[in-house]
Protein backbone atom coordinates (compact mmCIF):
# COMPACT_ATOMS: atom_id res chain seq x y z
CA UNK A 1 0.00 0.00 0.00
CA UNK A 2 1.40 3.55 -0.54
CA UNK A 3 1.98 5.62 2.47
CA UNK A 4 -0.45 8.08 0.84
CA UNK A 5 -2.91 6.10 0.67
CA UNK A 6 -2.41 4.02 4.19
CA UNK A 7 -1.91 8.05 5.77
CA UNK A 8 -5.43 9.15 4.32
CA UNK A 9 -6.88 6.28 5.08
CA UNK A 10 -5.86 6.48 8.80
CA UNK A 11 -6.64 10.20 8.86
CA UNK A 12 -10.24 9.31 7.81
CA UNK A 13 -11.05 6.96 10.21
CA UNK A 14 -9.71 9.01 13.26
CA UNK A 15 -12.43 11.60 11.86
CA UNK A 16 -10.66 14.15 9.23
CA UNK A 17 -12.94 15.65 7.00
CA UNK A 18 -12.34 19.01 6.34
CA UNK A 19 -9.11 20.03 4.82
CA UNK A 20 -8.19 23.66 3.07
CA UNK A 21 -4.48 24.31 1.14
CA UNK A 22 -2.78 25.37 -1.97
CA UNK A 23 -1.77 22.16 -4.22
CA UNK A 24 1.69 22.13 -5.14
CA UNK A 25 3.63 18.76 -6.58
CA UNK A 26 4.25 17.55 -2.93
CA UNK A 27 1.25 17.40 -1.56
CA UNK A 28 -1.02 16.62 -4.57
CA UNK A 29 -1.24 12.73 -3.83
CA UNK A 30 -1.89 12.99 -0.79
CA UNK A 31 -4.59 15.75 -1.15
CA UNK A 32 -6.31 13.84 -3.72
CA UNK A 33 -5.85 10.38 -1.71
CA UNK A 34 -7.85 12.32 1.36
CA UNK A 35 -10.49 13.55 -1.26
CA UNK A 36 -10.97 10.03 -3.30
CA UNK A 37 -12.02 9.19 0.78
CA UNK A 38 -14.55 11.87 1.03
CA UNK A 39 -12.61 14.74 2.65
CA UNK A 40 -13.64 18.12 1.49
CA UNK A 41 -11.09 20.72 0.10
CA UNK A 42 -11.11 23.98 0.14
CA UNK A 43 -8.51 25.16 -2.52
CA UNK A 44 -7.40 29.40 -1.07
CA UNK A 45 -5.53 31.67 -2.78
CA UNK A 46 -2.40 32.12 -0.44
CA UNK A 47 -1.41 29.11 2.08
CA UNK A 48 -1.94 31.92 4.94
CA UNK A 49 -5.22 32.33 3.74
CA UNK A 50 -5.69 28.30 3.81
CA UNK A 51 -4.11 28.27 7.28
CA UNK A 52 -6.33 30.73 8.38
CA UNK A 53 -9.13 29.46 7.28
CA UNK A 54 -8.42 25.68 8.60
CA UNK A 55 -8.01 27.51 12.56
CA UNK A 56 -10.89 29.33 12.00
CA UNK A 57 -12.75 25.83 11.18
CA UNK A 58 -11.55 24.06 13.83
CA UNK A 59 -12.19 26.33 16.17
CA UNK A 60 -16.04 26.13 15.22
CA UNK A 61 -15.98 22.34 14.41
CA UNK A 62 -13.87 21.58 17.86
CA UNK A 63 -11.87 18.79 16.23
CA UNK A 64 -9.02 19.11 13.89
CA UNK A 65 -9.18 20.71 10.84
CA UNK A 66 -6.24 19.40 8.26
CA UNK A 67 -4.03 22.18 6.64
CA UNK A 68 -2.16 20.59 3.40
CA UNK A 69 0.63 22.26 1.82
CA UNK A 70 3.55 22.56 -0.70
CA UNK A 71 7.44 22.07 0.58
CA UNK A 72 9.38 24.70 1.01
CA UNK A 73 7.41 28.28 0.40
CA UNK A 74 4.05 26.64 0.97
CA UNK A 75 4.90 25.92 4.28
CA UNK A 76 6.48 29.67 4.91
CA UNK A 77 3.94 31.34 3.33
CA UNK A 78 1.22 30.15 5.76
CA UNK A 79 3.44 30.68 8.59
CA UNK A 80 1.71 33.52 10.17
CA UNK A 81 -1.89 31.70 9.96
CA UNK A 82 0.12 28.52 11.64
CA UNK A 83 1.56 30.95 14.29
CA UNK A 84 -1.80 32.09 15.52
CA UNK A 85 -3.58 28.73 15.30
CA UNK A 86 -0.55 27.94 17.63
CA UNK A 87 -0.79 30.71 20.25
CA UNK A 88 -4.52 29.50 20.23
CA UNK A 89 -4.44 26.43 21.17
CA UNK A 90 -6.38 25.43 18.11
CA UNK A 91 -6.49 21.60 17.08
CA UNK A 92 -4.46 21.18 13.64
CA UNK A 93 -2.76 19.16 11.42
CA UNK A 94 -0.12 20.45 8.97
CA UNK A 95 0.36 17.77 6.07
CA UNK A 96 3.64 19.90 5.25
CA UNK A 97 5.36 18.66 1.82
CA UNK A 98 9.35 18.70 2.25
CA UNK A 99 12.12 17.51 0.77
CA UNK A 100 13.26 13.99 0.61
CA UNK A 101 16.41 13.79 3.52
CA UNK A 102 19.09 13.17 0.29
CA UNK A 103 17.69 16.30 -1.20
CA UNK A 104 20.56 18.58 0.43
CA UNK A 105 20.95 20.80 -2.21
CA UNK A 106 17.08 21.30 -3.22
CA UNK A 107 15.74 24.97 -3.44
CA UNK A 108 12.51 23.36 -1.45
CA UNK A 109 15.27 22.65 1.47
CA UNK A 110 14.48 24.46 4.94
CA UNK A 111 14.12 23.36 8.15
CA UNK A 112 10.95 21.95 9.15
CA UNK A 113 10.88 21.01 12.24
CA UNK A 114 12.86 24.36 13.46
CA UNK A 115 9.95 26.39 11.76
CA UNK A 116 7.21 24.74 13.59
CA UNK A 117 9.03 24.53 16.82
CA UNK A 118 9.73 28.70 16.24
CA UNK A 119 5.94 29.16 15.72
CA UNK A 120 4.81 27.34 19.12
CA UNK A 121 3.55 24.62 16.88
CA UNK A 122 4.58 20.64 17.28
CA UNK A 123 6.70 18.73 15.05
CA UNK A 124 6.08 15.67 13.84
CA UNK A 125 7.75 14.06 10.70
CA UNK A 126 7.48 10.79 8.67
CA UNK A 127 10.16 8.88 9.72
CA UNK A 128 10.26 6.12 7.31
CA UNK A 129 7.95 3.96 5.20
CA UNK A 130 7.81 1.31 8.27
CA UNK A 131 7.03 4.23 10.67
CA UNK A 132 4.87 6.88 8.66
CA UNK A 133 1.51 5.46 9.40
CA UNK A 134 1.95 5.50 13.40
CA UNK A 135 3.61 9.14 13.40
CA UNK A 136 0.83 10.35 11.00
CA UNK A 137 -1.68 8.77 13.79
CA UNK A 138 0.40 10.30 16.32
CA UNK A 139 -0.11 13.57 14.58
CA UNK A 140 -3.50 13.70 14.58
CA UNK A 141 -3.75 12.53 18.14
CA UNK A 142 -1.53 15.31 19.77
CA UNK A 143 -3.63 17.73 17.43
CA UNK A 144 -6.87 16.71 18.84
CA UNK A 145 -6.04 15.61 22.52
CA UNK A 146 -3.83 18.16 23.37
CA UNK A 147 -5.56 20.83 21.60
CA UNK A 148 -1.86 21.67 19.31
CA UNK A 149 -1.48 22.86 16.02
CA UNK A 150 0.40 20.17 14.78
CA UNK A 151 3.17 20.20 11.81
CA UNK A 152 3.77 16.87 10.49
CA UNK A 153 6.29 16.88 7.69
CA UNK A 154 6.37 15.03 4.84
CA UNK A 155 9.56 13.69 3.38
CA UNK A 156 8.26 13.23 -0.44
CA UNK A 157 10.51 9.73 -0.71
CA UNK A 158 8.74 8.44 2.27
CA UNK A 159 5.45 9.92 0.69
CA UNK A 160 5.87 7.93 -2.08
CA UNK A 161 6.98 4.63 -0.58
CA UNK A 162 5.07 1.08 0.29
CA UNK A 163 3.84 0.51 3.90
CA UNK A 164 1.84 -2.18 5.32
CA UNK A 165 -1.73 -1.43 6.36
CA UNK A 166 -1.22 -2.85 10.36
CA UNK A 167 -5.17 -2.45 11.01
CA UNK A 168 -7.07 0.47 12.47
CA UNK A 169 -6.06 2.99 14.37
CA UNK A 170 -6.69 3.37 17.83
CA UNK A 171 -9.80 5.19 18.10
CA UNK A 172 -9.85 6.01 21.98
CA UNK A 173 -10.30 10.23 23.08
CA UNK A 174 -8.29 11.73 26.16
CA UNK A 175 -10.86 12.08 28.60
CA UNK A 176 -11.39 15.58 30.34
CA UNK A 177 -9.29 15.93 33.68
CA UNK A 178 -10.97 15.83 36.85
CA UNK A 179 -10.17 18.48 39.62
CA UNK A 180 -8.44 17.24 42.74
CA UNK A 181 -10.86 17.04 45.66
CA UNK A 182 -8.68 19.10 48.22
CA UNK A 183 -8.28 21.83 45.34
CA UNK A 184 -12.53 21.83 45.18
CA UNK A 185 -12.69 22.13 48.69
CA UNK A 186 -10.79 25.00 48.89
CA UNK A 187 -12.39 26.44 45.71
CA UNK A 188 -16.09 25.67 47.44
CA UNK A 189 -14.76 27.44 50.60
CA UNK A 190 -13.78 30.52 48.71
CA UNK A 191 -17.05 30.88 46.71
CA UNK A 192 -19.10 30.49 50.21
CA UNK A 193 -17.28 33.36 51.97
CA UNK A 194 -17.36 35.36 48.77
CA UNK A 195 -19.83 38.24 48.55
CA UNK A 196 -19.44 40.21 45.06
CA UNK A 197 -17.96 36.80 42.48
CA UNK A 198 -17.35 37.46 39.55
CA UNK A 199 -16.33 34.53 37.20
CA UNK A 200 -14.72 35.04 34.00
CA UNK A 201 -14.48 32.45 31.70
CA UNK A 202 -11.82 31.75 28.54
CA UNK A 203 -10.82 29.57 25.81
CA UNK A 204 -11.37 26.65 28.05
CA UNK A 205 -14.79 27.21 28.52
CA UNK A 206 -15.99 27.30 25.50
CA UNK A 207 -18.73 24.11 25.83
CA UNK A 208 -22.37 24.28 26.34
CA UNK A 209 -21.24 21.59 29.15
CA UNK A 210 -19.04 24.38 30.56
CA UNK A 211 -21.45 27.18 30.39
CA UNK A 212 -24.62 25.22 31.85
CA UNK A 213 -22.00 23.66 34.89
CA UNK A 214 -20.69 27.53 35.30
CA UNK A 215 -24.42 29.17 35.46
CA UNK A 216 -25.27 26.53 37.77
CA UNK A 217 -22.79 27.45 39.95
CA UNK A 218 -22.79 31.16 39.79
CA UNK A 219 -26.73 31.00 40.25
CA UNK A 220 -25.82 29.36 43.76
CA UNK A 221 -22.94 31.68 44.99
CA UNK A 222 -24.47 35.08 42.95
CA UNK A 223 -21.90 35.45 40.90
CA UNK A 224 -21.67 37.27 37.66
CA UNK A 225 -20.62 36.05 34.16
CA UNK A 226 -18.12 37.78 32.10
CA UNK A 227 -15.54 36.42 29.53
CA UNK A 228 -12.55 37.01 27.99
CA UNK A 229 -12.54 37.86 24.07
CA UNK A 230 -11.91 34.84 23.16
CA UNK A 231 -15.15 33.30 24.71
CA UNK A 232 -17.31 36.29 24.19
CA UNK A 233 -20.99 35.21 23.79
CA UNK A 234 -20.64 31.91 25.97
CA UNK A 235 -23.43 33.29 28.29
CA UNK A 236 -25.56 35.44 26.14
CA UNK A 237 -28.98 35.53 27.22
CA UNK A 238 -27.89 35.35 30.61
CA UNK A 239 -29.34 38.17 33.15
CA UNK A 240 -26.32 38.36 34.67
CA UNK A 241 -23.65 38.21 31.52
CA UNK A 242 -21.53 41.12 31.70
CA UNK A 243 -19.84 40.38 28.56
CA UNK A 244 -16.49 40.52 28.14
CA UNK A 245 -13.25 41.70 30.98
CA UNK A 246 -10.96 43.74 29.21
CA UNK A 247 -9.68 46.57 27.15
CA UNK A 248 -13.21 45.90 25.12
CA UNK A 249 -15.27 46.05 28.91
CA UNK A 250 -18.15 48.50 29.15
CA UNK A 251 -17.57 51.60 31.97
CA UNK A 252 -20.24 49.32 33.82
CA UNK A 253 -18.93 45.90 33.37
CA UNK A 254 -15.26 47.39 34.30
CA UNK A 255 -16.70 49.15 37.25
CA UNK A 256 -18.31 45.22 38.66
CA UNK A 257 -15.65 43.19 37.96
CA UNK A 258 -12.43 45.76 39.71
CA UNK A 259 -15.03 45.90 42.53
CA UNK A 260 -15.49 41.99 43.15
CA UNK A 261 -13.80 40.36 45.98
CA UNK A 262 -13.38 36.96 44.70
CA UNK A 263 -13.01 36.58 40.96
CA UNK A 264 -12.41 33.06 39.08
CA UNK A 265 -11.01 32.58 35.71
CA UNK A 266 -12.37 29.56 34.20
CA UNK A 267 -10.06 28.37 31.50
CA UNK A 268 -8.92 31.89 31.12
CA UNK A 269 -5.04 33.05 31.33
CA UNK A 270 -6.17 35.92 33.19
CA UNK A 271 -3.53 37.86 30.89
CA UNK A 272 -3.16 41.67 30.39
CA UNK A 273 -6.10 41.67 27.92
CA UNK A 274 -8.11 40.37 29.89
CA UNK A 275 -7.51 42.41 33.43
CA UNK A 276 -6.85 45.53 31.64
CA UNK A 277 -3.06 45.02 32.68
CA UNK A 278 -3.89 44.18 35.60
CA UNK A 279 -5.99 47.39 36.38
CA UNK A 280 -9.17 45.51 36.98
CA UNK A 281 -7.82 43.17 39.53
CA UNK A 282 -8.56 44.89 42.73
CA UNK A 283 -5.84 44.86 45.66
CA UNK A 284 -8.09 42.83 48.39
CA UNK A 285 -9.40 40.34 45.37
CA UNK A 286 -9.09 36.91 45.66
CA UNK A 287 -8.16 35.67 42.30
CA UNK A 288 -8.55 31.88 41.47
CA UNK A 289 -7.71 30.46 38.21
CA UNK A 290 -8.99 26.58 37.26
CA UNK A 291 -6.98 25.18 33.88
CA UNK A 292 -6.52 21.74 33.06
CA UNK A 293 -2.98 22.62 32.04
CA UNK A 294 -1.27 22.83 34.85
CA UNK A 295 1.34 25.14 33.25
CA UNK A 296 -1.25 27.55 32.47
CA UNK A 297 -2.13 28.23 36.23
CA UNK A 298 -0.61 31.61 37.13
CA UNK A 299 1.57 31.91 33.87
CA UNK A 300 0.28 35.92 33.12
CA UNK A 301 -0.34 36.73 36.94
CA UNK A 302 -0.21 35.41 40.37
CA UNK A 303 -3.04 33.81 41.65
CA UNK A 304 -4.25 32.80 45.52
CA UNK A 305 -5.82 29.41 44.19
CA UNK A 306 -4.77 27.54 41.31
CA UNK A 307 -7.04 24.46 40.56
CA UNK A 308 -6.06 22.11 37.66
CA UNK A 309 -9.22 20.37 36.19
CA UNK A 310 -11.18 20.14 33.07
CA UNK A 311 -13.69 23.29 33.78
CA UNK A 312 -17.56 21.61 33.70
CA UNK A 313 -15.99 18.84 35.83
CA UNK A 314 -14.29 21.63 38.62
CA UNK A 315 -17.54 23.87 38.53
CA UNK A 316 -19.80 20.39 38.89
CA UNK A 317 -18.12 19.06 41.82
CA UNK A 318 -17.80 22.30 43.59
CA UNK A 319 -21.64 22.81 42.79
CA UNK A 320 -22.10 19.31 44.45
CA UNK A 321 -19.84 20.27 47.27
CA UNK A 322 -21.48 23.54 48.27
CA UNK A 323 -24.86 21.52 47.80
CA UNK A 324 -23.99 19.05 50.29
CA UNK A 325 -22.41 21.53 52.96
CA UNK A 326 -26.08 23.73 52.40
CA UNK A 327 -28.03 20.10 53.23
CA UNK A 328 -25.94 19.33 56.25
CA UNK A 329 -26.55 23.05 57.12
CA UNK A 330 -30.28 22.44 56.72
CA UNK A 331 -30.31 20.89 60.30
CA UNK A 332 -29.23 23.63 61.82
CA UNK A 333 -30.97 27.01 62.72
CA UNK A 334 -29.31 28.88 59.52
CA UNK A 335 -31.33 25.99 57.42
CA UNK A 336 -33.27 28.48 55.52
CA UNK A 337 -31.01 31.01 54.47
CA UNK A 338 -28.72 28.14 53.61
CA UNK A 339 -31.59 26.02 51.42
CA UNK A 340 -32.22 29.12 49.69
CA UNK A 341 -28.01 29.73 48.73
CA UNK A 342 -27.97 25.68 47.58
CA UNK A 343 -31.02 26.92 45.02
CA UNK A 344 -29.83 30.44 43.94
CA UNK A 345 -31.25 32.69 42.64
CA UNK A 346 -31.57 33.31 38.68
CA UNK A 347 -34.06 35.66 38.02
CA UNK A 348 -32.54 38.18 40.54
CA UNK A 349 -35.47 38.27 42.77
CA UNK A 350 -33.36 38.49 46.36
CA UNK A 351 -30.24 39.66 46.83
CA UNK A 352 -27.35 36.60 46.51
CA UNK A 353 -23.90 37.45 46.35
CA UNK A 354 -22.79 39.97 44.05
CA UNK A 355 -26.99 40.24 43.03
CA UNK A 356 -29.88 41.98 43.21
CA UNK A 357 -33.16 42.93 41.43
CA UNK A 358 -31.50 46.80 41.05
CA UNK A 359 -28.06 45.34 39.31
CA UNK A 360 -30.37 43.06 37.18
CA UNK A 361 -32.23 46.35 35.94
CA UNK A 362 -28.63 48.39 35.56
CA UNK A 363 -27.03 45.43 33.41
CA UNK A 364 -30.35 45.18 31.35
CA UNK A 365 -29.77 49.46 30.80
CA UNK A 366 -26.20 49.67 30.61
CA UNK A 367 -23.63 46.48 30.31
CA UNK A 368 -24.06 47.09 26.53
CA UNK A 369 -21.39 48.97 24.19
CA UNK A 370 -24.41 50.03 22.26
CA UNK A 371 -26.66 51.77 25.23
CA UNK A 372 -23.45 54.33 26.34
CA UNK A 373 -24.09 57.73 25.08
CA UNK A 374 -21.33 59.22 22.80
CA UNK A 375 -21.32 61.96 20.86
CA UNK A 376 -22.08 61.30 16.93
CA UNK A 377 -18.96 62.40 14.45
CA UNK A 378 -20.40 61.19 11.11
CA UNK A 379 -19.80 64.03 8.90
CA UNK A 380 -22.35 63.21 6.11
CA UNK A 381 -19.14 62.39 3.95
CA UNK A 382 -17.62 60.04 6.75
CA UNK A 383 -19.28 58.23 9.30
CA UNK A 384 -18.63 57.28 12.58
CA UNK A 385 -17.67 54.05 13.04
CA UNK A 386 -19.66 53.10 16.65
CA UNK A 387 -23.06 54.92 14.35
CA UNK A 388 -22.06 52.46 11.40
CA UNK A 389 -21.72 49.32 13.15
CA UNK A 390 -25.26 50.03 15.61
CA UNK A 391 -26.95 50.15 12.10
CA UNK A 392 -25.56 47.07 10.89
CA UNK A 393 -25.95 45.30 14.58
CA UNK A 394 -29.97 46.38 13.78
CA UNK A 395 -29.82 45.33 10.19
CA UNK A 396 -28.09 41.85 10.42
CA UNK A 397 -29.56 39.04 11.48
CA UNK A 398 -29.09 38.02 15.21
CA UNK A 399 -27.97 34.10 14.20
CA UNK A 400 -24.50 35.50 13.11
CA UNK A 401 -20.21 34.73 13.61
CA UNK A 402 -18.32 38.22 13.60
CA UNK A 403 -15.11 37.89 12.42
CA UNK A 404 -12.87 40.54 13.25
CA UNK A 405 -9.26 41.35 11.80
CA UNK A 406 -6.63 43.45 13.52
CA UNK A 407 -6.39 47.42 14.20
CA UNK A 408 -7.49 50.65 15.36
CA UNK A 409 -10.77 49.63 14.07
CA UNK A 410 -11.17 46.46 15.96
CA UNK A 411 -12.85 47.60 18.98
CA UNK A 412 -16.24 49.03 16.90
CA UNK A 413 -17.16 44.87 15.66
CA UNK A 414 -15.97 43.44 18.45
CA UNK A 415 -18.29 45.28 21.43
CA UNK A 416 -20.99 46.70 19.05
CA UNK A 417 -22.25 43.89 17.55
CA UNK A 418 -23.86 41.19 19.86
CA UNK A 419 -23.35 37.90 18.93
CA UNK A 420 -25.82 34.68 19.80
CA UNK A 421 -23.21 32.88 21.79
CA UNK A 422 -19.86 31.64 22.06
CA UNK A 423 -19.49 30.19 18.43
CA UNK A 424 -20.64 33.60 17.18
CA UNK A 425 -17.46 35.75 17.45
CA UNK A 426 -14.38 34.62 15.87
CA UNK A 427 -11.29 35.82 17.43
CA UNK A 428 -7.98 35.41 15.56
CA UNK A 429 -5.63 37.60 17.96
CA UNK A 430 -3.12 35.75 19.81
CA UNK A 431 -0.52 37.01 17.13
CA UNK A 432 -2.22 40.05 16.70
CA UNK A 433 -1.60 40.11 13.03
CA UNK A 434 -3.67 42.03 10.64
CA UNK A 435 -4.78 40.02 7.28
CA UNK A 436 -6.01 37.05 8.47
CA UNK A 437 -9.84 38.45 8.74
CA UNK A 438 -11.44 37.64 6.08
CA UNK A 439 -10.00 34.27 5.95
CA UNK A 440 -10.87 33.44 9.55
CA UNK A 441 -14.56 34.74 7.90
CA UNK A 442 -14.43 31.42 5.21
CA UNK A 443 -13.25 29.08 7.50
CA UNK A 444 -16.01 30.29 10.07
CA UNK A 445 -19.03 30.16 7.20
CA UNK A 446 -17.66 26.86 5.94
CA UNK A 447 -17.79 25.36 9.27
CA UNK A 448 -21.42 27.22 10.16
CA UNK A 449 -23.55 27.16 6.75
CA UNK A 450 -26.90 28.14 9.26
CA UNK A 451 -25.01 31.30 10.16
CA UNK A 452 -24.36 35.02 8.02
CA UNK A 453 -20.62 35.43 8.38
CA UNK A 454 -19.75 39.04 9.10
CA UNK A 455 -15.51 39.90 8.36
CA UNK A 456 -14.81 43.18 10.03
CA UNK A 457 -11.67 44.22 8.28
CA UNK A 458 -9.72 47.42 8.21
CA UNK A 459 -8.69 48.42 4.94
CA UNK A 460 -5.08 47.59 6.07
CA UNK A 461 -5.49 44.16 6.63
CA UNK A 462 -8.55 43.88 4.12
CA UNK A 463 -6.34 44.69 1.26
CA UNK A 464 -3.25 42.20 2.79
CA UNK A 465 -5.58 39.36 2.80
CA UNK A 466 -8.03 40.10 -0.45
CA UNK A 467 -6.86 37.14 -2.36
CA UNK A 468 -9.45 35.31 -0.66
CA UNK A 469 -11.93 37.20 -1.94
CA UNK A 470 -11.79 35.23 -4.93
CA UNK A 471 -12.08 31.80 -2.55
CA UNK A 472 -15.28 33.70 -0.99
CA UNK A 473 -16.63 34.32 -4.23
CA UNK A 474 -15.82 30.93 -5.82
CA UNK A 475 -17.60 29.09 -3.14
CA UNK A 476 -20.42 30.74 -3.26
CA UNK A 477 -20.48 32.01 0.56
CA UNK A 478 -23.16 34.49 1.70
CA UNK A 479 -21.06 36.76 4.03
CA UNK A 480 -21.27 40.31 4.74
CA UNK A 481 -17.27 42.19 4.67
CA UNK A 482 -17.18 45.41 6.26
CA UNK A 483 -14.37 47.94 5.79
CA UNK A 484 -13.78 50.10 8.44
CA UNK A 485 -11.77 52.22 5.77
CA UNK A 486 -9.84 54.74 7.19
CA UNK A 487 -7.45 54.88 4.39
CA UNK A 488 -4.31 54.46 6.76
CA UNK A 489 -3.06 51.85 9.42
CA UNK A 490 -5.23 53.85 12.00
CA UNK A 491 -2.93 52.01 14.61
CA UNK A 492 -0.46 53.87 13.58
CA UNK A 493 -1.43 56.60 12.72
CA UNK A 494 -3.64 57.71 15.99
CA UNK A 495 0.03 55.92 18.04
CA UNK A 496 2.13 58.55 16.67
CA UNK A 497 0.26 61.46 15.39
CA UNK A 498 -0.41 62.79 18.46
CA UNK A 499 3.87 62.82 19.00
CA UNK A 500 4.14 64.53 15.90
CA UNK A 501 5.65 62.24 13.61
CA UNK A 502 5.65 61.89 10.12
CA UNK A 503 3.32 59.76 8.84
CA UNK A 504 3.49 59.22 5.49
CA UNK A 505 4.17 55.77 5.94
CA UNK A 506 0.80 54.84 7.14
CA UNK A 507 -1.43 56.95 5.20
CA UNK A 508 -2.49 56.00 1.76
CA UNK A 509 -4.79 57.32 -1.27
CA UNK A 510 -8.35 56.48 -1.32
CA UNK A 511 -8.62 53.28 -3.01
CA UNK A 512 -12.21 52.28 -4.27
CA UNK A 513 -12.84 48.88 -2.30
CA UNK A 514 -16.11 48.09 -3.45
CA UNK A 515 -15.23 48.63 -7.30
CA UNK A 516 -12.30 46.12 -6.16
CA UNK A 517 -14.54 43.95 -4.49
CA UNK A 518 -16.83 43.78 -7.58
CA UNK A 519 -14.00 42.88 -9.84
CA UNK A 520 -13.90 39.78 -7.88
CA UNK A 521 -17.14 38.93 -8.21
CA UNK A 522 -18.97 40.56 -5.00
CA UNK A 523 -21.72 43.16 -4.64
CA UNK A 524 -20.80 45.94 -3.10
CA UNK A 525 -21.53 49.27 -1.31
CA UNK A 526 -19.93 52.50 -0.11
CA UNK A 527 -21.14 53.89 2.84
CA UNK A 528 -20.66 57.36 4.30
CA UNK A 529 -23.65 57.51 6.29
CA UNK A 530 -26.64 55.50 7.06
CA UNK A 531 -28.62 56.28 4.27
CA UNK A 532 -26.14 54.12 2.29
CA UNK A 533 -26.76 50.89 3.33
CA UNK A 534 -30.60 50.28 1.10
CA UNK A 535 -28.18 47.96 -0.70
CA UNK A 536 -26.92 45.93 2.14
CA UNK A 537 -30.84 45.61 3.01
CA UNK A 538 -31.63 44.51 -0.66
CA UNK A 539 -28.65 41.87 -0.57
CA UNK A 540 -29.73 40.32 2.82
CA UNK A 541 -33.80 39.88 1.36
CA UNK A 542 -32.48 38.31 -2.23
CA UNK A 543 -29.24 36.40 -0.40
CA UNK A 544 -27.28 35.81 -3.38
CA UNK A 545 -24.87 33.19 -3.73
CA UNK A 546 -21.87 35.70 -3.21
CA UNK A 547 -20.48 37.96 -0.26
CA UNK A 548 -21.05 41.83 -0.34
CA UNK A 549 -18.60 44.01 0.60
CA UNK A 550 -19.17 47.52 2.44
CA UNK A 551 -16.39 49.89 1.95
CA UNK A 552 -17.31 52.30 5.29
CA UNK A 553 -15.68 55.55 4.78
CA UNK A 554 -15.13 55.96 8.55
CA UNK A 555 -14.42 59.02 10.94
CA UNK A 556 -10.84 58.57 12.12
CA UNK A 557 -10.12 62.12 14.55
CA UNK A 558 -8.60 60.09 16.86
CA UNK A 559 -7.47 56.87 18.07
CA UNK A 560 -10.38 54.36 19.00
CA UNK A 561 -10.26 53.99 23.12
CA UNK A 562 -8.75 50.50 23.71
CA UNK A 563 -5.80 51.45 21.34
CA UNK A 564 -3.39 53.03 24.26
CA UNK A 565 -4.56 49.96 26.51
CA UNK A 566 -2.88 47.93 23.58
CA UNK A 567 -0.03 49.73 22.50
CA UNK A 568 1.00 49.43 26.53
CA UNK A 569 1.13 45.69 25.52
CA UNK A 570 3.93 46.11 22.85
C1 LIG B 1 1.18 41.25 9.62
C2 LIG B 1 1.22 42.53 10.39
N1 LIG B 1 1.87 43.60 9.88
C3 LIG B 1 1.88 44.77 10.54
C4 LIG B 1 1.25 44.90 11.74
C5 LIG B 1 1.28 46.22 12.50
N2 LIG B 1 -0.08 46.82 12.47
C6 LIG B 1 -0.92 46.70 13.50
S1 LIG B 1 -2.39 47.45 13.24
C7 LIG B 1 -1.89 47.98 11.72
C8 LIG B 1 -2.79 48.85 10.90
C9 LIG B 1 -3.89 48.09 10.28
O1 LIG B 1 -4.57 48.94 9.41
P1 LIG B 1 -6.08 48.67 9.10
O2 LIG B 1 -6.29 47.26 8.78
O3 LIG B 1 -6.50 49.65 8.06
O4 LIG B 1 -6.81 48.98 10.49
P2 LIG B 1 -6.86 50.40 11.25
O5 LIG B 1 -5.78 50.36 12.28
O6 LIG B 1 -6.64 51.47 10.23
O7 LIG B 1 -8.22 50.47 11.86
C10 LIG B 1 -0.59 47.55 11.44
C11 LIG B 1 0.13 47.85 10.18
C12 LIG B 1 0.60 43.75 12.26
N3 LIG B 1 -0.02 43.77 13.43
N4 LIG B 1 0.58 42.61 11.55
MG1 LIG C 1 -7.21 51.54 8.28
Amino acid sequence: MKVTDAIADALVKLGADTMFGVVGSGNFHLTNALISRGVRYVAARHECGAASMADAWARLADRPALLTLHQGPGLTNALTGITEAAKSRTPLLVLAADVSARAVTSNFRIDVSALAGATGATAARLHSTGFALDDAVRAYRTARDERRTVVLGLPLDVQAGECSWPGDPDMRVAEPEPPSQPQVAKLAAVLAEATRPVFVAGRGARSAAARAALEQLADSCGALLATSAAAKGLFRGNPWDLDVSGGFASPLTAELIANADVLVGWGCSLNMWTTRHGTLIGPRMTVVQVDNDASAIGRHRQVHLGVVGDVALTASAVGRLLADEADRADESPEARGAHEAREGDPAGLRSIGYRSAELRSGLAARVRWRDVPYEDESDGTRIDPRTLTIALDDLLPAERIVAVDSGNFMGYPSMFLSVPDQDGFCFTQAYQSIGLGLASAIGSAIARPDRLVIAALGDGGGLMGISELETAVRLGLPMVIVVYDDEAYGAEVHHFGPDGYPLDTVRFPPADLAAIARGFGCDAVTVRTGDDLGPVRDWLESRPGRPILINAKVTSDHGAWWLEEAFRGH
